[in-house]
């Protein structure tokens, strides 16, 4: 499998997961502004979304989507735990936490990051996020991960998204469960590898 991926961007929620469930993979660039990799190919041809990740399968074909790509990554090792198997009760629990991080932070994040957005509509947007970030300080208490004791591809995400609060002037300090949280994420052996790996560490 190949991860097209950006440092630090969403992309890191995928090849966190690939590193936890001991995927043999690649790793390809992607300038982001310049949609191009690494290797010279123009990102447009790989992902007519223009935006990472993109997993490749080994039979060539490409799956695009965050959420979906760490499914199919823990799904093709469910010893792993990294998600609860299809139909339980857990599982719907991963995908409620996957589609609050994706519709409630990942998206609030993009508009402040972009230098064209009013500076009126950043804060909103910053506001938002520190409300959701709030809601998510409470119910870390007491909790190692969002679901209980085990790490699952909802936190790979979170912990994505959390990194970014300081990219857009927020300290998460502000939320010690959420700050304990994150060191407890970054502590991890294999979050560590792929934090190297992005040349983020
Ligand atoms: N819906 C997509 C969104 C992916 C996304 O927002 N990717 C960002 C990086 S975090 C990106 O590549 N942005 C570049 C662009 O939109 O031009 C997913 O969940 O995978």
């Amino acid at each position: 499998m190949k991860l097209y991926f950006a440092p630090g961007a969403c992309s890191l929620s995928p090849h966190i997961v690939l590193r936890e469930t001991g995927t043999p993979f690649e790793l390809e660039q992607v300038d982001n502004k310049e949609k191009k990799t690494k290797s010279g190919d123009d990102f447009w041809q790989i992902n007519p979304k223009g935006q990472v990740p993109v997993l490749e399968l080994d039979n060539g074909e490409r799956l695009t989507e965050g959420p979906i790509i760490v499914q199919y990554i823990a799904d093709q090792k469910p010893e792993s735990g990294l998600a609860p198997k299809a139909g339980t009760m857990e599982r719907y629990r991963v995908h409620e936490w996957q589609n609050f991080i994706t519709s409630e932070l990942h998206k609030s994040f993009g508009p402040i990051f972009r230098p064209n957005t009013p500076d009126a509509y950043k804060e909103i947007s910053k506001e938002n996020i520190g409300k959701r970030f709030d809601y998510l300080d409470k119910h870390l208490a007491g909790r190692q991960y969002l679901t209980g004791d085990k790490f699952t591809i909802a936190d790979a995400y979170l912990y994505t998204v959390t990194r970014w609060l300081s990219r857009v002037g927020i300290d998460v300090a502000k939320w010690p469960n959420v700050k304990a949280y994150a060191d407890r994420v970054t502590a991890r052996p294999k979050v560590q590898e792929a934090l190297k790996a992005e040349g983020l560490s």
